[in-house]
């Protein structure tokens, strides 16, 4: 993980503080702590500048996904290698082909599982189907050659039986209260094509594909002349304390929202709202020390799934956000604007470029920051190949800007 881990040599610097005489060992003692630690805060300062240097003369820009689980960071690095043309291998393929099946059979358990919570009743000649469908595996076996799971043909039936019993569909629109899976009705309308024997997964079929991310990864992309290293993490609660390991040494923070998690709790804490969750971690990272010289990337996802459930009306705005106008309540562009300014507000120390071309502030070397917002859907890679393109021009400009700072 470690990237520049050759920098030993300079530790002799902080040494160099105890060749020193004075009069009385005491002062000498105090003298030497001092300067021991003035040296150790050069050494560091000097080493950061250093590391900065080489990642610049690599042409190299490190991009840290942020963002609360489920919001959609690893779903932007895939669309990045899709659109940088980096193919999936044959294992790969077959883990996406796998993953498919399990994330259908787990969001259906998960529905069976709060009709019994909610008590709502399934219609009496389904029970025994979903009396069998509960007890399958999550994942499909394997047959002969490793690469190509096995998807049982009566699982299939089952599902889609199970899918439109009534019952299941009112669990459904109610499944918000416990976050079930959003991408199972697409799951369900695909469902044909995944038991086909010679299945292999779309790239949509890909960006819509479920998993947690636990640890942290990174993902290297040559763009033209310069690399861009993004840095993943999980964004569940449990697995936020290891996102300080990977704060050293970034170019920009691309945060990632779910917006349409308003009415919508997290998957690993039920008592907590989403937007009110992703509002207070991105204040907590907008406003950290260490980043208040960063760029800042806000990506209010899901817009395709936001969009709809405002335009619904069914998931109205104000019974959570009480400062949302109610005469407003179904129009789309102004929840978009209201949630926006939202998140905004916590970073107004910045100059802002919101959406529109990108802008580029003066960056003096204490100045704050930029934030750049955009709309996004990452399963749309049309869409996103437009955010991502001015994504790079802003990341290419400030590299510009700061080489003719350093230099
Ligand atoms: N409809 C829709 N689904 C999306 C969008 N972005 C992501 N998803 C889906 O949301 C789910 C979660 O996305 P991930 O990219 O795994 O989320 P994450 O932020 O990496 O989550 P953690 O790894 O748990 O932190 C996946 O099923 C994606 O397909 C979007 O813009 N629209
Ligand atoms: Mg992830």
């Amino acid at each position: 993980m470690t990237l520049h881990s050759n920098h030993h040599h300079l530790y002799p610097l902080s040494a160099m503080g105890n060749c020193v005489s004075s009069p009385s060992k005491d002062d000498n003692d105090l003298l030497l702590k001092k300067r021991d630690a003035r040296a150790r805060k050069r050494t560091k300062s000097i080493e950061t500048k250093i590391r900065a240097d080489e990642r610049r003369r690599g042409n190299e820009i490190k991009i840290l996904l942020l963002g609360a689980g489920g919001s959609g960071k690893s779903t932007v690095l895939k669309v990045m290698r899709l659109l940088h043309h980096v193919p999936f291998t044959e294992s790969e393929i077959s883990d996406y082909r796998a993953l498919m099946y399990r994330n259908l059979i787990e969001g259906l358990h998960l529905l069976l599982d709060l009709c019994d919570e909610l008590e709502i009743e399934l219609d009496p000649s389904i029970l025994p189907i979903a009396e069998s469908l509960s007890s399958i595996p999550h994942t499909p076996g394997y047959e002969g050659n490793d690469f190509s799971p096995l998807f049982p043909q009566e699982v299939k039936g089952d599902a889609l039986a199970i899918w439109s019993d009534p019952g299941l569909q009112e669990v459904w629109k109610r499944s918000r209260e416990v976050a079930v899976p959003e991408n199972l009705p697409y799951l369900m309308a695909n469902i044909d094509r995944f038991w086909e024997p010679d299945y292999v997964p779309s790239e949509s079929d890909i960006l819509h594909a479920r998993s947690k991310t636990t640890g942290i990864s990174e993902t290297a992309f040559q763009v033209r002349d310069h690399k861009y290293l993004f840095v993943d993490v999980g964004g569940q609660k449990s697995e936020r304390r290891k996102w300080l390991h990977c704060f050293d040494g970034v170019d920009a923070i691309l945060f990632v929202v779910n917006l349409a998690g308003y009415d919508e709790v997290l998957e690993e804490d039920r008592d907590a709202n989403q937007t009110r969750d992703a509002l207070l971690l991105f204040q907590s990272i907008v406003s950290n020390p260490l980043f208040l010289s960063k760029t800042f990337l806000l990506f209010l996802n899901k817009t395709d799934l936001f969009d709809q459930k405002v335009a619904s009306g069914l998931s109205p705005i104000t019974p959570t956000f009480s400062d949302y106008p109610s005469e407003d309540e179904g129009d789309v562009l102004k929840a978009r604007a209201f949630f926006q300014r939202k998140f905004l507000r916590l970073a107004k120390t910045r100059d802002s470029g919101v959406a529109g071309p990108p802008l580029i502030g003066s960056r003096g070397s204490n100045s704050n920051g930029m934030i750049y917002s955009h709309f996004s859907t990452a399963v749309d890679k049309s869409g996103m190949r437009v955010i991502m393109m001015a994504v790079q021009e802003v990341m290419v400009r400030q590299l510009i800007a700061e080489m003719g700072l350093l230099s």
